[in-house]
């Protein structure tokens, strides 16, 4: 950081001070202290203030694009462009767990999201981009932290359609122990109103790729349709699903999951008035979000900006868009976002993305930082 954004010594104080309390306001289960007070008297210092807050936890990542964090402590993060899966130990110091195999890096393709399966088998599935379509696979990770391998890989759900962009990749297993994995228009905007495209859609699966029983069409793996790039799913404590999504030219999009509901794309995007259509619960412009990773912590809603370089705080309310608000921090502080997650210790995770080719490489990016949600 240079010279000129260091506080002075009484800002430093306020600054160190402000951001649990900001943090702390943000995540309180009390609605009746209204954040939106923060946002108007105190938006800049309280952004700054975030920073101040924010600690390294691993530098040097190259292009990471999703991280899940282990049991054991260790994080494991996709690194797209070389597809390794690199381990994040609790004490910051990082090695290569291994490579998927087949990825080929182009655009926004590449090595994308990572979730993990514990069982007698624990599985880490990842979404690549291969030589010829974007696809879902899990190899066996063997070992403890300090020491995790990759087994075999096999094919979970293959065939989907690719491009340079809107390639989605987030993947992640619900409450109901089912695969969720958010697949993007790959620039064919007619495949997300199409029900037998797998493209424009998040889809609903069992751990191996088949069918669930349950699924709002039988026999197809679509859950949702009418998507363009949806690239963050989560799901809150009262078991509401919810999934960020970026815009053409006009509004990003924060959307609240139905089974069976269309969410307008190509038809519409952000609000319409076209009952066929599920409207968003929160819009952004483009420049002030292009969304990405997306948790659910106690009753709010953390979502990763990468054009907005910033994080919003999400209150979802009630699931309307009436009743939700969201707020912005640190706003520039770290330039691109890609992921959030949930770390130890009452902490927030983020991992930034000024090393993909879109943004501007700070001395140490990429960086996994934590900072605290509550004092
Ligand atoms: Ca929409």
């Amino acid at each position: 950081m240079s010279d000129i954004s260091r506080p002075t010594p009484s800002r430093r104080a306020w600054s160190l001070a402000l951001p649990v309390a900001v943090l702390a306001l943000l995540t309180s289960a009390c609605t009746a202290a209204d954040p939106a007070d923060e946002r108007r008297s105190g938006s800049g210092s309280a952004e700054t203030a975030a920073a101040a807050d924010v600690t390294d936890v691993a530098t040097g990542l190259e292009a990471p694009w999703a991280m899940v964090r282990l049991d054991s402590g260790s994080t494991l993060v996709s690194q797209r462009d070389d597809g390794t899966v690199v381990e994040v130990a609790d004490d910051g110091s990082t090695r290569t767990v291994g490579t998927v195999d087949g990825v080929v890096h182009q655009g926004e393709g590449g090595l994308l999201g990572l979730a993990v399966l514990p069982g007698e088998t624990t599985w880490l599935y990842a979404y690549e981009t291969t030589a010829t379509d974007n696809r879902v696979v899990r190899l066996p990770l063997t070992g403890d932290a300090g020491s995790y391998a990759l087994g075999e890989q096999e094919d979970v759900l293959t065939g989907l359609a690719k491009a340079s962009n809107h390639d989605g990749g987030r993947i992640a297993f619900g409450p109901d122990g089912m695969l969720y994995v958010t697949v993007g228009d790959a620039n064919d905007r007619d495949a997300a109103q199409d029900p037998e495209s797998l493209n424009g859609k998040i889809l609903r699966m069992t751990p191996t790729g088949g069918v669930p029983d349950d699924n709002p069409t039988a026999g197809s793996l679509v859950y949702t349709l009418g998507h363009r790039n949806p690239q963050g799913i989560a799901w809150d404590d009262e078991g509401r699903m919810w999934a960020s999504e970026f815009g053409q030219n006009t509004y990003d999009e924060l959307n609240l999951i139905e089974p069976g509901e269309n969410y307008g794309w190509p038809e519409v995007e952000g609000e319409g008035s076209d009952s066929r259509f599920t409207d968003p619960v929160v819009t952004w412009s483009t420049d002030e979000a292009s969304p990405s990773g997306l948790v659910s912590i106690g009753d709010r809603l953390y979502l990763a900006g990468l054009g907005g370089e910033r994080l919003w705080v999400i209150d979802p309310g009630s699931g309307d868009a009436s009743s939700a608000s969201a707020t912005a921090l640190l706003e520039g502080d770290l330039g691109r976002i890609r992921d959030v997650a949930e770390g130890p210790g009452g902490t927030l995770r983020l991992l930034t993305n000024n090393t993909d080719g879109r943004g501007d490489p700070r001395r140490g990016d990429d960086r996994l930082v934590e900072l605290p949600l509550a004092g």
